[in-house]
């Protein structure tokens, strides 16, 4: 059961929002479906209660379906470069949503987090927040707002049919196509599915890969190796704004082969070739594999929940290398020998899960 009482929860976030006067909401990072459709519902939100509200993210979709998305909606998301450029102080507040921590890279900043709302489990280390919702009992961060948009009555029809098809696209994607649903992803969904546009989700979903995308994919099969059980494959350098196919291509190569486990990653420059890191996705299809514990074992700039996750490493330095294929193949050779190594002791971590798993079931059984 998840404890929190989302009538209670909904009265605290409007009289929160009606204290505002102008407020930021902010999308930490690669803005997905779920960030966009829960950063959606918030500014429909403040829109109904005349609070002026902007949406902010720090990279733009690089899916087509997630431009899409965004169009489909007429979303006002503001792309700017940094935490200096959105003038944070500008604001009387600001809202994450499906993000680990709402800490800004600001670190000066004074402007208060309002609201903060996530489907991970909590960091160590986080910035108070006036309203705050973190748990891993739901798929995604889509599902609490529909849960919080329940016991929200002066909502049109017309807004609650936009809202609700756009956290429907939210659940589906972080669900997996609703393949990993809890309890309350069930009911939520149960409850915004009569009011969704399903044409407008067919729309999104069939938006196509472009050909780069589908470029990328062609070179991450025919760099895929098998170790074990696991499939590991190298996309080679990936232009940032595909950045997000690297994790569609996981998806794709783990339902298509029956494999424990799929890694992809890529080589990734920033800002004007001037940064580059090694952008790894990881999809297994076993719940119990604590992906969080072996993404941590290889960076600390990663981690992962059930079924997903990624990390960054941050290679900089090779930014200068005359030779890309030569540095393509170091990058291929490493990554793949620290996955290897990585499966090799991979029955420790098996076990770490389990004994986690049964720890977690007594806790259940004694409420401790
Ligand atoms: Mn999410």
């Amino acid at each position: 059961m998840i404890d929190i009482n989302f009538e209670e929860s909904a009265k605290k976030i409007i009289s929160l929002l009606q204290e505002q006067d102008n407020i930021a909401i902010i999308i930490k990072g690669s803005p997905d479906p779920d960030a966009i459709a829960s950063s959606y519902f918030f500014w429909k939100l403040c829109t109904l209660l005349h609070v002026k509200a902007t949406i902010l993210g720090f990279m733009p979709a690089s899916l087509p379906s997630n431009k899409e998305f965004i169009s489909a909606f007429n979303i006002p998301l503001h792309v700017v470069a940094d935490m200096k450029e959105s003038k944070i102080h500008k604001y009387t507040g600001y809202i994450v949503c499906d993000y680990q921590t709402a800490i800004l890279e600001d670190f000066f900043t004074t402007t208060p987090c309002i609201i903060h709302l996530d489907h991970h489990s909590p960091a160590e280390q986080d910035v108070p927040a006036r309203f705050r919702i973190l748990t891993d009992k739901v798929s995604s961060t889509s599902t609490l707002c529909a849960l919080l948009m329940q016991h929200i009555s002066f909502i049109s029809l017309e807004d609650v049919s936009s809202i609700a098809t756009a956290l429907y696209v939210g659940i589906k994607t972080d669900s997996d196509s609703f393949k990993h649903m809890s309890e309350y992803d069930t009911i939520t969904l149960e409850y915004i599915k009569p009011y969704c546009n399903m044409a407008i989700i067919e729309q999104i979903e069939n938006t196509p890969l472009t050909p780069h995308a589908l470029g990328l994919l062609q070179k991450a099969m025919n760099n895929a190796i098998v170790y074990k059980d696991w499939l590991i494959a190298g996309a080679g350098f990936v232009e940032e704004r595909y950045r997000d196919t690297i994790a569609i291509i996981a998806d794709y190569l783990l339902h298509n082969n029956p494999v424990e486990l799929v890694v992809v990653y890529g080589g990734v420059y920033h800002n004007n070739h001037t940064k580059l890191d090694i952008d790894a996705s990881f999809r297994t299809r076993s719940e119990n594999f604590d992906l969080n514990a072996l993404i941590k074992n290889i960076t600390a700039d990663g981690g992962g929940r059930k079924f997903k996750g990624a990390f960054q490493v941050h290679i900089d330095y090779f930014v200068h290398c005359p030779d890309q294929e030569k540095l393509w193949e170091i990058i291929e050779i490493t990554t793949n020998q620290i996955l290897k190594n990585q499966r090799d002791s991979s029955l420790k971590i098996a076990l770490q899960s389990k004994f986690k798993n049964f720890k977690n079931k007594l806790k259940h059984l004694f409420r401790l």
